[in-house]
């Protein structure tokens, strides 16, 4: 008979498919890991709980399943706020979690780790995940993980899974019937009216545009939503969330739209629009360019995994996937004369007059869009790293991540590590502020162990620069680091400080000819930024500092 621990890990890997685990054990979780590392799933122990949660999401982001192994409280409560941004923004990982045992549970003692009660910790993560469980019984034990695995997937939000340290060791009994999924259909009549008023809401407009946003890449039906723009020759946008899941040189594709942030061009043929398409959108202030958007919602159509609406008309009981294939079928007229406003352009190298020039954000984005080659992939954490590289196009598609709505620092750097796992090709850049890097950057401690080899560009503008925008004060000041001492600490790597356009054009080739870590610490004059983040600024500018008003 099957051991629970036994059990769990098999069926993640058979069933779900799941290759790589990220985690970080502790006495409670002692047992579990030990099972994990006996299964065919792959370990990596990382060094902090951020960092795992953070690891976990980039993977489910790009393999569609992550899974993240910590201990009670002090692991797995370190580790909420990464799940938090993984629940608002939608990425399915699996929080596994070590307990007291069933008799600690009854003899109830100050047990070490424990902070108001047992239950405490899934409390607090019922809060950022869609589904939870303690399974304090072997018999309903299977039943219960299959619950929780089947409502991440179908829901495409972190569920966790506790177990008490003595249960993963018992014999599991399984269910004489295994739970059926639950396959999701639309009310039809409703379905039939929402496409017939789209349609000829559609075949009516002047300037549709499809903004094509994160629930078709978690939802895994992106394809659709190209289908569906190519079949009728309609144009697409993406967000900063959703960036690169259409191919940024795709020839509808204009641009990342986010209000007043947006490139010129592409704010002025959304905003002119008589028909946004709006599939899988959130709709945020980020989306919203912090309130500097000007849509026009009457004429704009939505849907996504929870509305479906034209203008102010919401319809019930549409099943998102389904609407998206009728849509595809529908008897839309197909455009022609199409002229990009923002095409991808060549993008020109460096000339000779120029190398000597000094590095700002914008120039920084420039010269790295001219190394990001086909297969790479780019992860950019939270400040000016984001905002700055709104308008660089990365050739191949699904290989832009960020957390571009919730907006946590320290992203980048572990998430490149659950991008690396089971990345066989292409090269993977984390582009990072000095804040940021000050947060989760030992990380890379971890690509070291398991010879992965991430491309760090730290950008130091000596400091918070994206609040220096909004209110400034002693508190955005930092210590200066030494950054490129990060790669004798871990003993790994290289690492170099460029502060012209040249030397960080030799310092990317010098990167992508090495295969190991390497680590680029970009000099940022102070008061310079992109102006994405100039714009952002000074409206987050006018939204937080209520003593200018
Ligand atoms: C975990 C976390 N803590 C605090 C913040 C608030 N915050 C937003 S931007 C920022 C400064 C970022 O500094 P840095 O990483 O150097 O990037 P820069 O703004 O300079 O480009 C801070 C502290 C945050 N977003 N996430
Ligand atoms: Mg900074």
């Amino acid at each position: 008979m099957q051991t629970l621990g036994a059990y769990l890990f098999e069926y993640l890997y058979k069933e779900k498919k799941i290759r790589h685990a990220f985690g970080l054990p502790g006495d409670f979780a002692l047992p579990t890991f030990r099972w994990l590392e006996q299964s065919q799933i792959e370990l990596i122990t990382m060094t902090h709980e951020p960092s795992v949660g953070f690891a976990a999401d980039s993977y489910a982001r790009i393999h569609g399943l992550g899974l993240a192994c910590v201990t009670y409280c002090v692991g797995g409560l370190n580790m909420v706020n990464s799940i938090a941004c993984a629940y608002a923004e939608k990425s399915p990982v699996i929080v596994i979690s070590g307990g007291p045992s069933i008799l600690d549970r009854k003899r109830d003692p100050l047990l070490h780790h424990k902070v108001k009660t047992f239950d405490t910790q899934r409390r607090i993560f019922e809060e950022v995940t869609c589904a939870n469980t303690i399974l304090l019984d072997p018999k309903t034990a299977v039943a219960e993980i299959m619950r929780v695995v089947e409502t991440v997937q179908a829901e495409c939000r972190p569920g966790y899974i506790e177990i008490p340290y003595d249960l993963v060791d018992l014999p599991i009994v399984l269910p004489s019937s295994m739970p059926v999924t639950i396959v999701s259909t639309s009310d039809t009549e409703s379905l039939d009216l929402f496409i017939s008023e789209i349609t000829a809401h559609i075949n009516q407009s002047k300037q549709p545009v499809i903004i094509a946003d994160v629930e078709l890449q978690r939802h895994g039906v992106t394809d659709k939503a190209i289908a569906f723009a190519e079949r009728f020759s309609i144009p697409l946008v993406a967000t900063l969330l959703s960036k690169s899941i259409i191919p940024e040189t795709h020839p509808l594709y204009i641009g990342v739209y986010s209000g007043g942030l947006s490139e010129a061009a592409c704010q002025k043929y959304v905003e002119d629009s008589d028909c946004l398409i709006m599939l899988g959108t959130f709709i945020t202030d980020v989306f919203l360019g912090q309130y500097t958007a000007n849509l026009d919602r009457k004429n704009s159509i939505v849907l996504t995994t929870e509305s479906a609406a034209l203008g102010l008309h919401h319809y019930s009981d549409i099943v998102f996937s389904e609407a998206l294939d009728r849509l595809s079928k529908a008897a839309i007229t197909k455009r022609s004369g199409f002229i990009n406003p923002n095409p991808a352009r060549e993008l020109m190298p460096l000339a000779a007059s120029e190398y000597n020039d000094p590095l700002g954000a914008e120039s920084f984005f420039h010269i790295l869009s001219l190394h990001i080659g086909q297969g790479s992939t780019l992860i950019c954490d939270t400040g000016d790293a984001l905002l700055g590289a709104i308008g660089i196009r990365t050739t191949a598609s699904k290989n832009f991540l960020s957390d571009a709505y919730y907006l946590s620092m320290g992203f980048a750097v572990p998430a490149s590590i659950g991008a690396l796992a089971g990345n066989k090709e292409g090269r993977v850049f984390a582009i990072v502020g000095d804040g940021a890097f000050q947060m989760t950057g030992m990380e890379l401690s971890t690509a070291a162990k398991y010879g992965m080899a991430p491309i760090v560009l730290i950008l130091n503008n000596d400091g918070y620069g994206t609040q220096r925008h909004i209110i400034d004060g002693q508190f955005n000041v930092i210590t200066m680091w030494d950054y490129t001492k990060i790669t004798d600490v871990i003993q790994s790597g290289f690492s170099v400080k460029v502060k012209t356009k040249k030397q960080l054009d030799d310092a990317l080739l010098q990167a992508l000819a090495a295969n190991e870590i390497a680590v680029i610490e970009v000099v940022i004059p102070r008061d310079d930024c992109s102006s994405h983040l100039r714009k952002m600024g000074e409206q987050l500018g006018k939204l937080r500092n209520t003593q200018k008003k």
